[in-house]
């Protein structure tokens, strides 16, 4: 699959952080086995001319994800936090373009291109194809890519490249990003 990445592709890599691996503060089962997976799709990546973004969950103090405020999640990914930082082995070029989400105090955003100008920036570089990986499979990732889809995107999730935050969640993720178009997702 990585020999398919061309011209008018790009690499994004969601909340690949230290607060959704294990250890964190909202630890994904198995989130940091993402990190070798992606590493070699960020090799392929420079190889290929192929742009690289990553998104980062970067939320201010008593955010309204927070159960403290209503929300569904303990604090997580505080801005300029050690949670909040990209795993320290996941091998980011010099030329990553990051993508902060999760600023504003009235709501959250789960999806990378939730107000953030992120389908637009894609469009200026010439992107058509996105392959996506990262954390969480059944939050983030999937608000990301129903997004890049409905965007008009050709969008392909790196199954290998993910873990979800519950394996039911994961299962009904996969389901909905499969009937949103995207590929790479097994029939069924
Ligand atoms: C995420 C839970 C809360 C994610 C972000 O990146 O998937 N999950 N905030
Ligand atoms: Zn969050």
């Amino acid at each position: 699959m990585i020999a398919e990445m061309t011209t008018g592709d790009a690499l994004l890599i969601v909340d690949v952080q230290n607060d959704f691996c294990p250890g964190g503060a909202l630890p994904i089962a198995e989130g940091d086995a993402v990190v070798p997976v992606l590493n070699r799709w960020i090799e392929q990546a420079a190889a290929r001319g192929v742009p690289v973004y990553a998104s980062r969950d970067w939320h201010p103090v008593g955010h309204v994800s927070f159960e403290a405020s209503g929300g569904p999640w303990p604090p997580h990914c505080l801005q300029d936090s050690e949670g909040a930082r990209f795993h320290p082995e996941l091998k980011l070029p010099e030329t990553v373009v990051k993508v902060t989400k999760g600023v504003r105090f009235d709501q959250d955003q789960n999806s990378a291109f939730d107000q953030t100008g992120l389908a637009e920036e894609l469009r200026q570089r010439g992107v058509k194809r996105l392959w996506v990986g990262g954390l969480a499979e059944d939050v983030c990732v999937l608000a990301t890519v129903l997004d890049g889809c409905r965007e008009g995107f050709e969008v392909h999730l790196i199954p290998d490249a993910t873990r979800p935050v519950s394996p039911e969640g994961g299962a009904r993720a996969r389901q909905d990003m499969q009937r949103a178009g995207a590929h790479g997702l097994a029939a069924g």
